[in-house]
């Protein structure tokens, strides 16, 4: 049922908007409270990083590579360090999984939350002071606490998840996140190092007129129906927007409405985009607020995952745009 969505006052700080809210969660004795507010501290650490990347050799590539095939950029271990010993600290996860990881890593055995994360992504836009953004989802653990974390605690259907949210590291630096009760963003004040609610219960639009999409992948698109859509939007004069970093794409089609597109190609036939990491955080986040996300045939949150990297196709954003989508997809 859905709860009332309490009012807020602008500029409420995170953490008494995550006290305000921690009624909706009584069995999490305040755990639930404790885990986002590791989150939050981690990226306040990565955000003084980042400021800082172009002043102290933490730039450029690590030389080494991700299970992804991803070029691992110094921050991005940097930054899974960081969020990482937040939430061991914490003591509210029992496991973390990253996309700068092979396999999960055990946190504390009593914890009751499986948090899903990309620490830095969009992180070969950093050298280029382009914003980048983590990604997260929290789900609550399958297995028994005190017993041992089970890689089925690790691959959920999105519709489990808990709670999932961003953080962008652009001209300011926000934390927008759902809880299953809408999506709030906020904007952190460093002066005070607190973060402050600017964006109460975002909603995005049903329609808009922007499309998000690598256009230099158009010759090795698989998905039949690609070329369809995109024409369409030429013909309806859409504006392309495509900043090569997804927080940051997702988050103006979030607050501005537009569909970002991330097709199968011949490179990556499964698309490039990882299930646990990317599209199950943001699908949750974009359906609280209004929106859709797709595969192309199914829901994003539906998708049951068989592997820690498992990759998928993303259609996310306006629930109409990325319905006319799937249409175009079904033709063939
Ligand atoms: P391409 C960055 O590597 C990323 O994961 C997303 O942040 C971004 O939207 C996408 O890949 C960019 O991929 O193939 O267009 O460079």
């Amino acid at each position: 049922m859905e709860a009332s969505r309490i009012a807020i006052p602008i500029g409420v700080t995170l953490d008494r908007f995550i006290r305000s809210n921690e009624s909706q969660y009584p069995q999490s004795v305040g755990d639930f409270s404790q885990l986002l507010r590791d989150i939050a501290l981690a990226s306040k650490v990565v955000n003084r990083e980042i400021n800082k990347a172009g002043l102290i050799d933490i730039m450029g590539s690590s030389g080494s590579h991700n299970t992804g095939g991803d070029d691992q950029q110094k921050l991005d271990i940097l930054a899974d360090i960081r969020f990482s010993r937040a939430l061991l600290k914490g003591g509210a996860a029992c496991a973390i999984i990253s996309e700068e990881a092979d396999s999960m890593s055990i946190l504390n055995i009593n914890g009751k939350y499986i948090v899903a994360i990309d620490p830095l992504d969009g992180s070969s836009n950093i050298d280029v002071n382009v914003s980048i953004g983590t990604i997260f989802s929290v789900y609550k653990r399958l297995s028994n606490i005190g017993e041992p974390v089970t890689i089925e605690d690790c691959l959920q259907c999105g519709t489990e998840q808990v709670a999932a949210g961003y953080i962008l590291y652009g001209s300011s630096t926000m934390l927008v996140f759902t809880t299953g009760q809408g999506v709030n963003g906020f904007t952190y004040e460093a002066t005070l190092g607190e973060y402050l609610l600017s964006h109460p219960n975002i909603i995005i639009k049903p329609e808009a007129n922007t499309y998000s999409i690598n256009e230099g992948n158009s010759n090795s698109f698989v998905q039949e129906g690609i070329h369809d859509y995109l024409n369409e939007c030429k013909v309806e004069q859409f504006a392309g927007r495509y900043i090569g970093s997804l927080v940051a794409d997702i988050h103006r089609n979030l607050l501005k409405g537009g569909i970002y597109l991330y097709p199968a190609t011949r490179n990556n036939p499964d698309g490039k985009l990882r299930i646990m990491f990317e599209a199950n955080s943001l699908a949750f986040i974009v359906e609280q607020a209004g929106g859709k996300a797709s595969d192309g045939i199914q829901r994003i949150l539906e998708i049951v995952p068989t592997s820690i990297h498992q990759k998928t196709p993303l259609f996310i954003g306006s629930s109409e745009m990325v319905k006319k989508l799937e249409l175009a997809l079904n033709k063939y």
